[in-house]
């Protein structure tokens, strides 16, 4: 009943707004259409603001999205097929496509992506960002497109600031006839974690806690221990090291939010604001010393692919919701939001009937991969992770253990559960075209040690 009345109100909240956007009072000028800001953030985890449960994390700008719109707590990317986690990401999200589907980062149709669609329906579209692992073909579809080299610890420093300038100038040069597209994607908070001296003043290593999930080493081969990101960090990890990186990432995120802020404030008094989209992602998790891990290159839920998801403005109502999402969503909702039509082949969801207040399963569970050694998935509650290299399972409850510490897969009680979920992943893997077994004839050993002298 009580669920009955909430679905009734959402529905009244639903034709309120749809009464107060689109229907123009006779002889008013129909409403113009929405603009669209994306931010997206790199390796921005998905507790990556205070608003989404952070505590320590000082983001009062970016906060007011999650306070005014509808924030997605299970949203993801789907997998990667290479260390550069960010690269089929981004290829996902431009394209609309699942992980095995997605073309190289220089090949594909411009007029299928993202930018040209939004073209195509009279947005002026424009783009400032990383060049690397960014998919090419992608950004150069951006009417402008302005790549920034922030390689280095002190270009890095002042990237927020340089990209919020870059959109700044775009705002006021903008031609005012077109709604705009505009996707910011700094190298932020991805390492080198330098940001201004203002933002690292703020978080002394000494008082960040750790993750409950905080281990010095990982307890087996996952198949990718000593990648790149791996080697940010000494085996074993250490409390101090490991508090000193979410010091300096936690600084990263608030240059970011500081600067975002420049930009919604620019909106406001333009008299933009109330009629603009706006979309706060991370292409990919990260883990920060959970599990004894420093990348993206794992399955855990504070690992590589859980991101962060958060999008308000006109027609979205305030809300939270735990519906299974991934980035490849947004292709097909922006292209709604600007009135495009979406391309055949499209696997993404259009997320608008969550964003007006339905309450709609999108999916029955999130399946995520990485190269050819982890496989996941998750529904509701469970979550199975299989490492097919060393023939070993995980299960986990995440209602009772969110941050994945106790795994069930070995106790015999939970052996149907196991099953439940390995058929879940099969299925999956039919779905979205992957043939990758399961488990190996000639298993490598579970065992690893850290290279010596690192
Ligand atoms: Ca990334």
């Amino acid at each position: 009943m009580e669920r009955e009345m909430m679905k009734t109100s959402k529905r009244w909240m639903v034709l309120a707004t749809l009464i107060g956007l689109f229907v123009p009072a006779a002889g008013a000028a129909p409403a113009p259409r929405l603009n669209i800001l994306h931010i997206h953030a790199d390796d921005h985890r998905p507790d990556g603001l205070r608003a989404l449960g952070n505590p320590v994390l000082q983001t009062p700008n970016l906060d007011t999205l999650v306070e005014r719109g509808m924030t997605f707590t299970r949203a993801y990317t789907m997998g990667s097929m290479v260390g550069a986690v960010c690269l089929p990401s981004r290829t996902m999200m431009l394209t609309g496509k699942s992980w095995l589907r997605i073309p190289g980062a220089r090949e594909g149709d411009p007029e299928r992506t993202q930018p040209r669609l939004l073209a195509a329906a009279g947005y002026e579209t424009f783009h400032v960002g990383k060049g690397g692992n960014e998919y090419t073909v992608g950004i150069e579809a951006f009417e402008h497109n302005i790549v920034m080299d922030d390689r280095g610890r002190e270009r890095r420093a002042g990237s927020s600031r340089r990209h919020a300038d870059a959109v700044l100038k775009f705002l006021g040069e903008r031609d005012r006839d077109r709604p705009f597209y505009i996707y910011m994607a700094p190298p932020v908070p991805h390492d080198p974690r330098s940001a201004e001296p203002q933002f690292h003043a703020l978080y002394d290593p000494k008082e960040i806690p750790l993750s409950p999930a905080f281990m010095p080493l990982h307890p087996f081969d996952n198949g990718e221990m000593t990648v790149r990101d791996e080697k940010l960090a000494p085996w074993p990890r250490t409390p101090e090291d490991t508090r000193r990186q979410l010091a300096d990432y936690y600084a990263c995120i608030t240059g970011l939010d500081y600067h975002a802020g420049r930009i919604f404030e620019a909106l406001r008094k333009s008299g933009e604001w109330e009629n603009t989209l706006v979309i706060f992602t991370g292409d990919n998790g990260l883990s920060l010393g959970e599990h004894g891990l420093f990348g993206k290159q794992n399955l855990y839920e504070f690992g590589g692919m859980h991101v962060p998801c958060v999008i308000a403005g006109p027609g979205v109502v305030h809300g939270r919701s735990e519906a299974f999402v991934y980035l490849m969503d947004l292709y097909p909702t922006l292209c709604e939001a600007a009135g495009a039509p979406v391309p055949d082949g499209c696997e993404g969801r259009s997320l608008w009937p969550i964003l007006r207040g339905g309450d709609i399963t999108i999916r029955e569970t999130i399946y995520t991969a990485y190269k050819d050694c982890q496989r996941a998935v998750r529904d509701d509650r469970w979550k199975l992770i299989v490492y097919p290299k060393i023939n070993y399972t995980q299960l986990f409850d995440l209602f009772e253990d969110p941050h994945e510490l106790n795994n069930l897969a070995e106790d015999p009680a939970f052996a149907g559960h196991v099953e439940v979920m390995k058929h879940k992943l099969i299925e999956a893997q039919r779905l979205y075209g992957d043939d990758c077994p399961l488990s190996s004839a000639n298993p490598a050993p579970m065992a690893w040690t850290p290279p010596a002298g690192q």
